[in-house]
């Protein structure tokens, strides 16, 4: 597929009459705005990347009983990680190339502290690990073996991650051992969530297994704050889900908040941000989408390639919302 330029897209976009359309949440279709009101924003409120509303239900019920956002994001990354049929996040999730599950997560609250896991495996819920960094040590990332014995020394469990049918996928792919990265083959269920809890405060998580047959060692930007993730409590919050590579490339997450913090809506500086990528980076066959939540309860998200959706949760229910796109 060829990639289109920025300059290709603008002028498409002013030929079919300026249809860039760069409101707040004008990802939603008019049918499906009636029941949020978003435009004033809405608190409390939890969104996260693709359609996990399991996750955000979790979130949710911390909300609505006035625990922090801090509790509710990880109680929502926590649901996506314990399930097995998500291949992209926790147990179940698809191996590296060597066959082992190797997780990335990280946490960041109101406050600006922030904790971080990397490469880290056996742990079935490694965004509670993150937290525990965040909370237990003086840092802000433990990575590999030793974010294992960390984890172990908080009372983690130590488990095998892989599943039937992981096991049965990766045995597939042997057959081959072909790793292209491309648009969705990784289907993407890296789980990004941000909160706004009943005082107002924010805070993200993000947690993924990261690409599927990865090389051995590699770390996506899930857990790399202000890459896969950053929360500004003055301004507002933003995860990235997709390639991670062209996310950490752009630092993504803390550019999209930047730009907020500048007085863009959450949607424009999320499609700032994927322009930035798609102007300096190879786009063709990878996916980006980043959901940005502001201050005020206000929300947007924008991705390169169509097909990127994220639930919204407020105390009017739950919807998944479509993703305005760089490319149609
Ligand atoms: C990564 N960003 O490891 C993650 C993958 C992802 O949805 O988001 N998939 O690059």
């Amino acid at each position: 597929m060829k990639k289109l330029s920025r300059r290709n897209f603008l002028n498409t976009s002013i030929a079919l009459g300026g249809g860039v359309v760069l409101a707040s949440c004008a990802a939603k279709p008019e049918e499906e705005k009636k029941n949020l009101t978003v435009e004033n924003g809405e608190i409390p409120i939890v969104i996260s990347t693709w359609a996990n509303k399991g996750a955000n239900k979790a979130a949710w019920d911390l909300l609505e009983g006035g625990k922090s956002s801090l509790d509710a994001v990880e109680a929502g990354a926590r649901i996506p990680e314990g399930d097995p049929k998500d291949m992209s996040v926790g147990y179940g999730g698809r191996p590296d190339r060597e066959g082992n599950v190797t997780l990335d997560a990280c946490i960041m609250d109101k406050d600006g502290n922030c904790g971080s896991v990397t490469y880290l495996q056996h742990i079935k819920h490694p965004i509670s690990v993150a937290r525990k960094v965040m909370e237990e040590t003086p840092h802000v990332m433990l990575s590999g073996d030793g974010a294992l014995k960390f984890a172990l020394d908080q009372g983690f469990k130590k488990e095998d991650l892989m599943t039937d049918a992981s096991r049965k996928q990766y045995k597939k792919w042997l057959e081959t051992s072909e790793y292209k990265p491309k648009v969705n083959i990784e289907l993407h269920d890296t789980i990004g969530i941000i909160a706004i809890d009943q005082k107002g405060e924010l805070s993200g998580a993000c947690t993924t297994s990261g690409l599927g047959y990865k090389m051995a060692g590699r770390v996506g930007d899930s857990p790399i704050i202000g890459a896969g993730l950053f929360v500004d409590n003055e301004v507002g919050s933003a995860v990235a889900t997709g390639m991670g590579e062209l996310v950490m490339r752009s630092v993504g997450s803390f550019l999209v908040v930047e730009l907020m913090r500048q007085g863009r809506t959450p949607m424009e500086a999320c499609k700032e941000a994927i322009m930035r990528i798609v102007d300096r980076q190879d786009t063709t066959e990878v996916q980006v989408g980043y959901i940005a939540l502001s201050k005020d309860g206000t929300y947007g998200a924008y991705s390169i390639k169509p097909g990127f959706v994220y639930a919204v949760t407020t105390k009017d229910g739950t919807e998944v919302v479509k993703a305005e796109s760089y490319e149609s």
